[in-house]
């Protein structure tokens, strides 16, 4: 898969805004500052049409990518931004629950984690929603980059041990500086669509 065709299709606050056509969705979750916005961007070869934020924490609504007329990215709302009221927490959960609460056109999730560190405990708990849902979950370790290469096989077990995944799962080593891991998150991607 190739991405060159990308519009910002809806910025959603609320389902009734959610797009209608039925075109397969691929949704991106992770915790603020994980490296979604750089993510996005990354696959779909722009420097900036997902924000990258130096404030985590900021975006609230549901943002769909049209990727070539065929498909959503769906960009979701970062989890476990630190000084969040307990009422900004509710609100994300709702929202997102709502999205993913019936979603047909829903495809996978990819979930991000920074490689560098073991799960969070949101973390462990958006697991564990999208496995109540029966949503399949692609995880990306972010920000390979920032470890030798010869530590990542290490910290991969320690978040697969984490997130106690069986031997299908995928869990995909990645870095939006260096783009290691794009070409191969994309093939997934497109082999689930
Ligand atoms: N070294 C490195 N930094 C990254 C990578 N991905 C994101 N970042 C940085 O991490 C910070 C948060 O990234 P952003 O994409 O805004 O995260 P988001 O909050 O999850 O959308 C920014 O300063 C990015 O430049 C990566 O793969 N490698
Ligand atoms: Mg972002």
């Amino acid at each position: 898969m190739k991405i060159h065709n990308v519009n910002l299709a809806a910025v959603a606050a609320a389902p009734h805004q959610y797009p209608e056509d039925m075109r397969p969705e691929v949704a991106f979750v992770g915790r603020s500052n994980v490296g979604k916005s750089s993510l996005i961007n990354c696959l779909i070869n722009r420097k900036s049409l997902a924000r990258v934020s130096q404030n985590p924490g900021k975006t609230r609504t549901i943002n769909f990518y049209d990727i070539e007329g065929a498909l959503y990215f769906v960009d979701l709302p970062g989890y476990g931004y630190a000084k969040a009221p307990k009422t900004e927490i509710q609100r994300w959960g709702e929202m997102i629950e709502k999205y993913l609460y019936g979603r047909e056109q829903l495809k996978a999730i990819v979930l991000l984690i920074d490689i560098r560190h073991a799960p969070s405990q949101l973390d462990l708990q958006m697991v564990e929603w999208l496995r109540h849902y029966n949503i399949r979950i692609i995880f990306v370790l972010t920000k390979m980059d920032k470890i030798k290469r010869s530590q990542v096989p290490k910290h991969v077990k320690i978040i697969r041990e984490a997130i106690e995944a069986d031997a299908e799962m995928i869990l995909l080593p990645f870095s939006s500086e260096t783009k290691q891991g794009k070409d191969e998150l994309l093939g997934i991607i497109g082999g689930f669509l």
